[in-house]
């Protein structure tokens, strides 16, 4: 049986979601979910460290002040050795079975966080992502760009109104650094943006929530050829 090209429902991709801290990214991944889901798209959710029963043992271990490894190459291990099981249990699956999946932070923010501002080698990184990721990689990354002042009181205000399970990376390795590596985390994604204009769109992340999902939407729309609402 043949469809007609309008009834055609396009191929599941696999958007991912990066930035700084409090740049909005779990926000504007919901907010895209519900417009791909009222285009009729199956959609998996999901974030990283994390998505599988492993990767989020692992991440309650990499996000506890109290255990987790302190040196950017320990980091990008453990990091990669949830994103493995990540990607065999929930990310390949979901997207051999058609559906679309977004994913809250991935490998560019291994990239970032433990290779640009962290000190550790590109090249060494590279060589994980190839083992690990190979071929899945996302076929558009939304880039949430944000003064990191502005980002961190957002993540604080946010803290104080919610329990955020194991802040680690946060409280002990990372805000312990403050605006200064926060600085170079945001260098590094957009240096990683510029090489790679065609994967990453970067978006202000300081304009208000519903003006920037809309943005996103219609970005996502066009580029996949969806129809816009
Ligand atoms: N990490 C790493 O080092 N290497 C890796 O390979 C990976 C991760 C994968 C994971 O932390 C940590 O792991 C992270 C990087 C590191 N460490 N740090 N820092 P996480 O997953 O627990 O948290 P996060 O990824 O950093 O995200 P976040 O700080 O939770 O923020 P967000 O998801 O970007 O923002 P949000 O939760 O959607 O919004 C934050 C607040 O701002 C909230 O109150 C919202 O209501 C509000 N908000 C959202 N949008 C707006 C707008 N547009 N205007 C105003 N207010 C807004």
């Amino acid at each position: 049986m043949t469809e007609s090209s309008d009834t055609v429902t396009p191929r599941g991709q696999f958007i991912t979601f990066e930035g700084g801290e409090g740049t909005g990214k779990s926000t504007q991944v919901a907010h895209l979910a519900v417009r791909l889901r009222a285009a009729g798209l199956t959609v998996t959710l999901t974030r990283e460290p994390g998505g599988s029963a492993f990767a989020e043992r692992l991440r309650a271990i990499i996000l506890d002040q109290t255990v987790a490894p302190t040196s950017p190459l320990a980091q990008a291990l453990s990091f990669y050795a949830a994103r493995a099981d990540h990607l065999d249990v929930i990310i390949r699956p979901a997207l051999a079975t058609n559906q679309w999946v977004l994913c809250d932070r991935f490998a560019d923010s291994t990239r970032v966080y433990q290779g640009a501002a962290g000190g550790l080698d590109q090249a060494a990184l590279g060589a994980l992502d190839t083992l690990v990721v190979g071929d899945t990689q996302p076929a558009l990354t939304i880039l949430l760009d944000l003064d990191p002042k502005v980002g961190l009181a957002r993540a604080d205000r946010r803290r104080q109104t919610a329990a955020t399970p194991g802040a680690f990376l946060r409280a002990d390795t990372f805000e312990g650094r403050h605006l200064e590596f926060h600085q170079r985390l945001r260098d590094g994604f957009l240096a990683l943006a510029k090489s790679e204009p065609h994967r990453i769109a970067i978006f202000d992340a300081f304009q208000n929530e519903l003006v920037l999902a809309d943005q996103i939407w219609r970005h996502v729309s066009a580029r996949f050829r969806l129809a816009a609402s």
